[in-house]
């Protein structure tokens, strides 16, 4: 990811939990450092192609010389926080807010924090469960999830009971599929996802055989990772209807790459046949 930096902003501000602070105010260095695409301004030489560095420091200034705040975590949160949700080119935000002479009698080099926050984007979870009560799983499944302080459940499938696909000898599935939104990165997201599925008594000993409940990244945004643990979009994804069926009713027709149209793909596909809405 390209960057733009600006380094050792020098601001004046009134933040501290001392009342001395918040009265007297004085000096913070702040360091920002963006994550946006940098290219097309490199060869457009447009401004409008990028971030107007001089407008970046001014809506810095303002949040910490205009508000007042005790914690400076509070103060690269806000910064952080205002500087995604005003600029859509931005991906990821580092903040440091330093205060230099923090009033203590103690000698440091002053004290700093440093956050990293990303624009939360939309992931596609894949679920299926063979094994006990299949609904209870997937709908615990869900609920696990949604208490992860970073991932955010956004649209839910209807529920399909499927034939099993690979191998066969094994009850039929209940599948579906979830968008989330979450800033996690893809493989602390997998990992998250594994625990889950460890917690609802997930054991793995035939490949593609019975489980209480199977957690799959389908789609993490459109990007197309091959990673040592984590290959996206997932690699079955385009042959297996019990996957795309219930994604397609929660995701944009074109958003798989490599498939033009997911609506168009799923009428050609041979295993539409073993795929039926479930009514529980
Ligand atoms: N892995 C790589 N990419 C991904 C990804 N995008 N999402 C790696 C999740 N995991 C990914 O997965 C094995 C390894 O794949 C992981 O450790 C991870 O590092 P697993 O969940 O341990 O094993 P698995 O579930 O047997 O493999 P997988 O690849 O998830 O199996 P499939 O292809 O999903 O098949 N029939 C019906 N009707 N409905 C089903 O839900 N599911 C399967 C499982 C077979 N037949 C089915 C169904
Ligand atoms: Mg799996």
């Amino acid at each position: 990811m390209d960057k733009m930096i600006l380094s050792q902003m020098e601001f004046y501000g009134y933040h501290g939990v001392i009342p001395e602070e918040n009265r007297l105010g004085q000096r913070f260095y702040v360091d920002i450092e963006v994550g946006l695409p940098l290219s097309r301004a490199g060869y457009t030489d447009d401004l409008e192609e990028t971030i107007n560095y001089a407008e970046l420091y001014e809506r810095v200034k303002d949040i910490v010389e205009k508000r007042t705040f005790k914690l400076i975590e509070s103060v690269a949160e806000h910064v952080a926080m205002d500087l995604l949700k005003h600029y859509s080119i931005l991906q990821e935000v580092m903040v440091r807010i330093t205060k230099p002479h923090p009033p203590f009698d103690i000698h440091f080099q002053g004290a700093s924090v440093e956050i990293r926050r990303r624009r939360p984007i939309e992931v596609f979870i894949g679920m299926g469960s063979n094994i006990g009560n299949r609904v209870e799983l997937l709908h615990e499944a869900i609920r696990l999830l949604s208490l992860h302080p970073r991932i955010e459940i956004a649209r839910q499938s209807s529920l399909y009971e499927t034939d099993p696909v690979g191998y066969k000898e094994q009850e039929r599935f209940l599948n579906m599929a979830v968008a989330i939104h979450t800033d996690l990165p893809p493989e602390e997201l997998l990992f998250e996802l594994q625990r889950i599925e460890m917690q609802l008594g997930r054991k793995r000993d035939i490949r593609w055989g019975p489980r209480t409940i199977d957690l799959d990244i389908l789609l993490y945004s459109r990007a197309e990772l091959k990673l040592p643990l984590l290959t996206v979009p997932h690699p079955r994804l385009s042959q297996r209807a019990f996957v795309l069926i219930p994604l397609a009713e929660i995701a944009d027709d074109d958003s798989v790459p490599g498939i033009a149209s997911l609506s168009q793909h799923i009428e050609h596909m041979a295993g539409k046949d073993g795929v039926y809405k479930w009514i529980s």
